[in-house]
């Protein structure tokens, strides 16, 4: 007898959007994935990366088995021999140097991993090393800081309501594209035409006219890594106006308009040529904001990783406060999960201690990613010899990328956790290759907690999981049992976790949440029942509630954010700015995202590469270097012509694209391209190789407070190639 199609509801786990999926299988074999019109959540909404979730379990070149590098290349092995040697090579490697001598490194993909999240710190724990990063700090970083301060735990980011806004303002993130992010928002477009049918307006500041630009009301340019100045400004602007409206949020913050006198020296007229917009735009701006009946002002990506990403979003988290639109409908607020991790999680450790040979600050337990290579070629103790990469790719996602995989190969010993030979995980000796998404049971313990409306679903594995197969967390906490036996440590509390799973800390967790009982009654159970998944309404106002700190205040944190103050002052008004060293001929260099790409991974889904056509040397038309007309002209580049973009730490050949819809002396370059190293498994991704924009991204220039990447505004040179490549 034939089998029958089933049909399964689950989530996508590509990117922060949550949308609902339905899944069509036949067997084990995938058919086809929709948008689930019926999950109450995304209402059917799917964007052309869902699809790559077939590809990816069809995939022939993904990994099924771990592997182990010989001289003749990677051969498969059985996960006992994989686990136990990889446990018995960081024990033998701590044992000699010292604990701090195994680095960790993990990827963004594990905040969208239920096992990797709730399991993975087992395995930090065994290994009880001070080195570890992760892709926080070429990300979000800034945000994690901001909220430990100010809310008291890293993790409690207030959302922008903006189903319910008159007034949305959007700095350095671009929604159209990346389907929203710290800010888990199906629908996207839908919902910003709706603010302006309503009656609203959109309001994006972008060194580029971006997608999300292009159906917004109003759209300024500004001069990249200079969005500090900008809301400084248009804080100094709400004071000098008399446009400040906070008393109610007084109660909770009460140091709140001290701000005042750290903003007075930065007036629109000061900071204008800086900034690139007009003392006139800031402030109709400004008044427009405060006019309208609810607003917010949103900072993302774009904002957070530049020289004063911290003090940004401190900024903008300051400008919404002081128009009232905070706590309240239509302005930010924070979420009420069915599954609060906050109280089961790190508030965020800092000024605890710092890297060994940068002196970068470590936040939460990590150091900043810009550190990495330098801990791992730097002699001493504390040296780096042993790597594991979790669920990343940072030799083609972080900062001066070249450095750090030249930086890999003098490892003694390094083990990935991917399913695909990568950029990265070809220095592995051993890789584990876990599962694909669709068959690991997925409840999002991340991306509710930053989610535009409150919402809980459960999504089970599509199929019974096979023997030979291990998802991330039965590989972590393989590892951390492994290892702690070799350390003589008592192992016997590992046999319940092996029982309770990922899914039962869930389960426990929603047991205990503001849903378990009433009209939701929330449980893996309940869920189960209701496989769409279900809406627990809007926002709410929570204050002091959902603050952390022990006063239940909101706290200024003046000292550790506007110590910075003079920091600006230097790098944007003094005779020794670092602007000033630049020539015309200078340009900066800054990222973008395409709808059907995901950092560094899905190009080798044939279905996100379908008419992409590149060259012989994988140059393509996705990975190329944006810059406006006037510039081309300048340096006498025709549109398609090969050029050089040179920093101070590296150059790229790459195709020039002339587009207006840049801000004249900038350039845009993807990031996640460079398949062009030798040994991985992605034939497809190297047939499109493109070029790594993180060759010329500085490992040196941080944002200093918190140690987060500098990818937005880097400064480049550009000429033409003489001769153009084939
Ligand atoms: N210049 C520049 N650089 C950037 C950015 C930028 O805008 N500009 N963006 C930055 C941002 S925001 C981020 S988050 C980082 C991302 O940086 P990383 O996290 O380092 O890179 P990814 O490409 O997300 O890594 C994906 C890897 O994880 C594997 N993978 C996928 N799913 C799973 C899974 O379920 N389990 C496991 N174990 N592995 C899996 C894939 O095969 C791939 O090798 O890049 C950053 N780098
Ligand atoms: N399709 C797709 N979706 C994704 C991803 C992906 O790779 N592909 N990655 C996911 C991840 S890991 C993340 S973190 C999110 C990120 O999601 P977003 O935060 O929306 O990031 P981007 O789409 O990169 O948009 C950043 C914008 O900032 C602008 N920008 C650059 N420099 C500056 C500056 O100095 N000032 C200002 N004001 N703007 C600037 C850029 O031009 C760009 O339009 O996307 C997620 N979603
Ligand atoms: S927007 Fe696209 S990638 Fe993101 S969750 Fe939805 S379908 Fe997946
Ligand atoms: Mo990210």
């Amino acid at each position: 007898m034939q089998a029958q199609p089933q049909k399964h509801f689950s989530t996508c786990t590509l990117c922060e959007a949550m949308c609902g999926i339905e899944v069509t299988t036949v067997e084990r074999e995938i058919i086809s994935i929709a948008g689930d019109k019926k999950n109450p959540f995304s209402e059917g909404h799917v964007c052309p990366k869902a699809a790559a979730l077939k590809d990816l379990y069809d995939d022939p070149q993904r990994l099924r088995q771990p592997m182990r590098k010989t001289a003749a290349g990677f051969e498969p092995i059985s996960w006992e021999e994989a686990l136990d040697t990889v446990a018995e090579k960081l024990h033998g490697i701590q044992h000699e140097h010292g604990n701090d001598a195994v680095g960790v490194y993990l990827g963004n993909p594990n905040a969208h991993n239920m096992g990797s999240i709730l399991f993975g710190p087992y395995f930090y724990r065994a290994l009880n090393t001070h080195n570890r990063y992760s892709a926080t700090s070429v990300d979000q970083l800034p945000h994690h800081i901001v909220s430990r301060q100010m809310f008291g735990h890293q993790l409690q980011i207030p959302i922008g309501d903006i189903d319910n806004t008159d007034y949305f303002m959007i700095i350095g993130g671009n929604p159209l594209a990346s389907n929203g992010s710290i800010m888990t928002v199906p629908h996207i477009k839908r919902r910003l035409k709706a603010i302006q049918k309503r009656g609203g307006k959109v309001v994006v500041i972008d060194p580029k006219k971006s997608e999300t630009a292009d159906i917004s009301c109003d759209h300024h340019f500004i001069k990249p890594g200079s969005d500090v100045l900008l809301m400084l400004a248009m804080v100094h602007t709400l004071f000098a106006k008399g446009l400040v409206d906070a008393a109610e949020l007084l109660a909770h913050a009460p140091d709140l308009l001290q701000v005042e006198a750290y903003v007075k020296p930065y007036s629109p007229e000061r900071v204008a040529k800086r900034v690139g917009i007009s003392s006139e735009e800031i402030e109709t701006m400004v008044s427009e904001f405060c006019a309208a009946n609810s607003a917010f002002c949103y900072g993302r990506m774009g904002a957070s990783v530049q020289v004063f990403g911290t003090l940004t979003q401190y900024l903008i988290m300051l400008f919404n406060m002081l128009t009232g639109n905070f706590n309240r409908r239509g302005g930010m607020m924070f979420t009420q999960p069915a599954a609060d991790t906050l109280p089961h999680s790190g508030r965020g450790t800092m000024g605890k201690y710092s890297s060994r040979v940068r002196n970068l600050p470590a936040f939460a337990g990590e150091y900043p990613v810009a550190a990495l290579s330098e801990e791992i070629t730097t002699p001493g103790e504390g040296q780096i010899k042993a790597m594991v990469i979790g669920g990343g790719n940072p030799v083609l996602t972080t900062t001066n990328g070249k450095q750090l995989d030249k930086a890999f190969e003098q490892l003694e010993f390094v083990a990935a956790v991917d399913f695909y030979i990568t950029e990265t995980s070809r220095h592995a000796d051993i890789i584990l290759p876990p599962v694909t998404a669709l068959e690991r049971d997925h409840y999002d313990v991340v991306f509710h907690n930053f989610a535009v409306r409150n919402s809980a679903k459960f999504s089970p594995a599509l199929f019974s999981q096979p023997e030979d197969t291990k998802t991330d967390w039965q590989i972590y906490l393989g590892l951390a049992e492994r290892i702690d036996k070799l350390n003589g440590k008592a192992t016997e509390h590992y046999a319940k976790l092996w029982e309770k799973e990922p899914i039962g800390v869930v389960d426990d967790m929603l047991k205990s949440g503001r849903y378990a009982n009433g009209e939701h009654n929330v449980s893996i159970q309940t869920l189960r029942d209701q496989p769409h998944g279900i809406d627990l309404g809007p926002l709410q106002p929570e204050l002091p509630g959902a603050i952390y700190h022990d006063d239940k205040k909101i706290s200024m944190a003046f000292d550790y954010f506007m110590a910075d103050l003079p920091r600006v002052e230097q790098h944007f008004f003094s005779d020794s700015s670092p602007l000033n060293a630049r020539t015309a001929d200078t340009l900066d260099l800054i990222g973008r995202r395409h709808l059907k790409s995901n950092n560094s991974w899905l190009h080798n889904s044939p279905r996100m590469m379908k008419g992409v056509k590149s060259n012989q040397k994988g140059q393509n038309p996705r990975c190329s270097a944006q810059i406006h007309p006037d510039d081309a002209a300048r340096f006498n580049i025709q549109d398609g012509q090969f050029i050089t973009v040179t920093s101070r730490v590296g150059q790229v050949e790459i195709t020039a694209e002339l587009t207006e819809k840049i801000m004249p002396g900038v350039i845009s370059i993807p990031h996640g391209w460079g398949h062009n190293k030798a040994g991985s498994s992605w034939s497809l991704a190297e047939q499109h190789s493109g070029v790594s924009v993180n060759d010329l991204t500085d490992e040196m220039c941080l944002d200093e407070l918190s140690g987060n990447a500098v990818l937005n505004g880097v400064p480049v040179t550009i000429a033409a190639l003489e001769s153009p490549l084939e």
